[in-house]
């Protein structure tokens, strides 16, 4: 039995739901009740941390946990400010997608942010823009309720996180210029590269399949040989569709494992094709992908 591994995920929050199925969908199986700060696998050496994400990149960073999940938004913030944040993303997850973009008043009149007061919980990421493009402004920190601050006399504009952009709508701002897109992302002590505990490369090949496999789609349809060619130019991401002779003559059936979503578009485009009894299935799990990881230096 080799060393056990400690995965830091965000105890209850937007990351949770999704954090919490990666893990028992890559075989890793534990129970929480919102409350424990430490849950154990029942079947793999696995501790799972259940902590504020915030925390997750230097729990990381200090090897108290092997591994975490947490947005890319708050670990750029963190090593912007904190040079002992030194977690690197080894993994996008594809979950929790947002960007942290500048927005303003509907009415403002503002043109450029140059001597504005931008109110922001990323005041790290900030800076960093208005340095690199020479622009002189102020910030101010704020926790919670960004949007409110313009209304209140105490900002200009605001750059805050959006997803679905209701929360700027109902407060009647507008965005005017995104500065990072974030995602998900699992994090590590050190590079992929430089992992040497094969257990842990184990689990992130695991993570990899599973994140994978939500993407991808196992496609089964049939067609007239005669319009092989075009059907597989049209699968997305298919590698080397199968071709399977039918009982009737000039049919065939092609099955597909897709890497990039499906679309019901692509599914009309594959009947004016010729295609026909189209299947779209979901696929659980795929071991042969391992995009990211090759070997561990010596
Ligand atoms: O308690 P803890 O510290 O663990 O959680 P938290 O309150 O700091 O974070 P939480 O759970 O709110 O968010 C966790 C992570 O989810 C963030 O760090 C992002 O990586 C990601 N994420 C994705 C978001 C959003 N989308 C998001 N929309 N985090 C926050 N928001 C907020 C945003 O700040 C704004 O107030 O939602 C509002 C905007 O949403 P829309 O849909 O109206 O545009
Ligand atoms: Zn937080």
């Amino acid at each position: 039995m080799g060393k056990r591994i400690t995965i830091a995920i965000q105890r209850k929050g937007r990351l949770f739901e999704n954090s919490k199925n990666l893990l028992i969908k890559s075989g890793i199986n534990f129970t929480t009740n919102g409350e424990k700060l430490l849950a154990r696998s029942s079947n793999m050496n696995v501790d799972i941390l259940l902590v504020r994400d915030d925390d997750i990149p230097s729990l990381v960073s200090k090897g108290v946990a092997d591994l975490g999940i947490v947005g890319q938004n708050v670990l750029a913030e963190q090593s912007t400010s904190n040079r002992k944040i030194t977690a690197k993303a080894i993994l996008d997850l594809g979950f929790s997608k947002c960007r942290l973009a500048f927005a303003k008043p509907s009415n403002s009149k503002l043109r450029s942010l140059k001597n504005k007061t931008i109110a922001t919980s990323y005041p790290g990421l900030v800076k960093n823009y208005l340095r690199k493009n020479s622009i002189n402004a102020e910030i101010i920190k704020i926790n919670g309720s960004v949007e409110l601050t313009p209304y209140i006399g105490i900002a200009d504009c605001i750059c805050d996180l959006i997803s679905s952009g209701a929360t700027l709508e109902a407060n009647n701002l507008i965005e005017f210029k995104s500065l990072m897109n974030s995602e998900a992302v699992l994090i590590s002590s050190s590079n992929i590269k430089n992992i040497s505990d094969i257990n842990i490369i184990e689990l992130v090949k695991r993570f990899e399949g599973v994140i994978n496999a939500a993407e991808s789609k196992y496609v089964m349809l049939n067609a007239d040989t005669n319009s092989i060619k075009q059907i597989c130019k049209l699968l997305p991401g298919a590698d080397s569709p199968t071709i399977i002779p039918l009982q009737q003559k000039n049919k065939v059936a092609i099955h597909a494992l897709c890497s990039e979503p499906v679309f019901w578009e692509t599914m009309e485009k594959l009947k004016q094709n010729g295609a026909s009894s189209i299947l779209v299935m979901p696929v659980e799990k795929i071991l042969n992908y391992c995009l990211l990881y090759t070997s561990p230096s010596p």
